[in-house]
């Protein structure tokens, strides 16, 4: 037994590995290891011999098992080290400069305006491209006769059913009116998407990008609209002093119904944004129609709200300087590397906007 004990022992401390250390268990203490083996023995004995021959078996199993689980845990942190050396990565060393993709200038001004008004506390709301005459008109306090349903200002669809054609949704508002349908005030969202026209010139696109908002509640003014506004303007424009004027419109949508613009100056061609005599209309804004209120499930005696709505293209044009509209959908990668934005620069108030 002590010559068991000796030389399993010394295996032990030799084990270089986790795999030898193993085997030298399996050797000693395994089912035909070599103190497993000197236990059989037990059974053909005397009962005194067999009590201190079995007291002597378990202490030296005792030893054993102790010293392998030390030189387990040793070889373990050996093993976890060497790791450690080998997969070391070095985080001081620059991004990969060679990184090719590009966010889009659409992508990065929506992503601009969701963060703002995600610090407002606005949620994201989304919904289908294809429409039906109710969620993109009808709800929305249109008129039967309105230009904006004729054929000629709205792509329809064919008639799938006599007198039920679909459409492609010409702003991103029946988003706002699925919405009113399905939740309860107070609401509070955005609603960023493509909408379509049946229009295409030099400053038109059939398919271009809108980002809506709809607040509900039961006291919300329109001093809310100007405030919540202003400082998005602000905030989207990076320039805390930025003059804003608040211009009567009308919309069928909203009563009242304002047009919003910053101050701008034109100075040698180059515009700039934030001073100067000129004005710039960037979005069109309201208080919510009781009718609209009413269509959509909610009491215009307990509550009212505030809309606006904005053209992505034109933000990301004034912002970012790129004078042609059409660019934006031509797919050209000369046209991304230059206008486009680094992927890890994620928009965000506190990190900054745009790098
Ligand atoms: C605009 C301007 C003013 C608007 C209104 C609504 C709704 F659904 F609440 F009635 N959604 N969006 C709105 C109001 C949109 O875009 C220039």
């Amino acid at each position: 037994m002590d010559q068991l004990k000796s030389l399993t022992l010394d295996e032990i401390a030799k084990a270089e590995t986790i795999e030898a250390l193993e085997a030298v268990r399996v050797k000693a203490l395994g089912k035909k290891g070599a103190l497993t083996e000197e236990m059989k023995k037990l059974g053909g004995m005397a009962p005194d011999e067999r009590k201190a021959f079995g007291a002597r078996i378990n202490e030296v199993k005792a030893v054993l098992e102790a010293a392998l689980s030390e030189r387990k845990g040793l070889l373990e942190n050996a093993a976890i080290d060497a790791r450690l050396v080998a997969e070391k990565i070095d985080i001081t060393l620059p991004c990969r400069p060679e990184a090719e993709g590009r966010i889009h200038p659409i992508s990065q001004t929506i992503d601009e305006v969701t963060a703002i008004f995600a610090e407002m506390g606005f949620s994201v709301a989304e919904g289908p491209d294809i429409e039906d005459d109710f969620h993109n008109f009808t709800a929305l306090n249109f008129p039967p006769d309105h230009p904006a349903r004729q054929m000629h200002d709205t792509f329809f669809f064919d008639e799938h059913a006599p007198g039920e054609r679909l459409l492609l949704r010409t702003h991103t508002s029946p988003v706002q009116v699925r919405t009113m349908l399905n939740q309860k005030p107070p609401i509070r969202v955005i609603i960023p998407g493509r909408t379509f026209r049946c229009d295409s010139d030099m400053t038109h696109t059939p398919m271009f990008h809108q980002v809506e908002g709809l607040l509900i509640d039961e006291t919300t003014h329109f001093g809310h609209l100007k405030g919540c506004l202003i400082d998005f303007v602000r905030a989207f424009f990076e320039v805390d002093d930025v003059p804003v004027r608040f211009r009567p419109s009308f919309f069928p949508f909203t009563e009242p119904s304002a047009e919003v613009d910053i101050g701008c100056s034109r100075e040698g061609g180059e515009l700039r944004i934030g001073r100067g005599a000129g004005w710039l209309e960037i979005l069109g804004c309201g208080m919510v129609h009781p009718n609209v209120l009413k269509n959509c499930g909610i009491d215009p005696d307990k509550y009212q709200g505030f809309a606006f709505g904005m053209g992505v293209e034109r933000l990301a044009m004034l912002k970012y300087g790129i004078p042609d509209l059409r660019t934006f959908f031509d797919g050209d990668l000369r046209w991304l590397k230059h206008y486009g934005f680094a992927p890890q620069d994620v928009p965000s108030l506190a990190g900054g906007l745009a790098r």
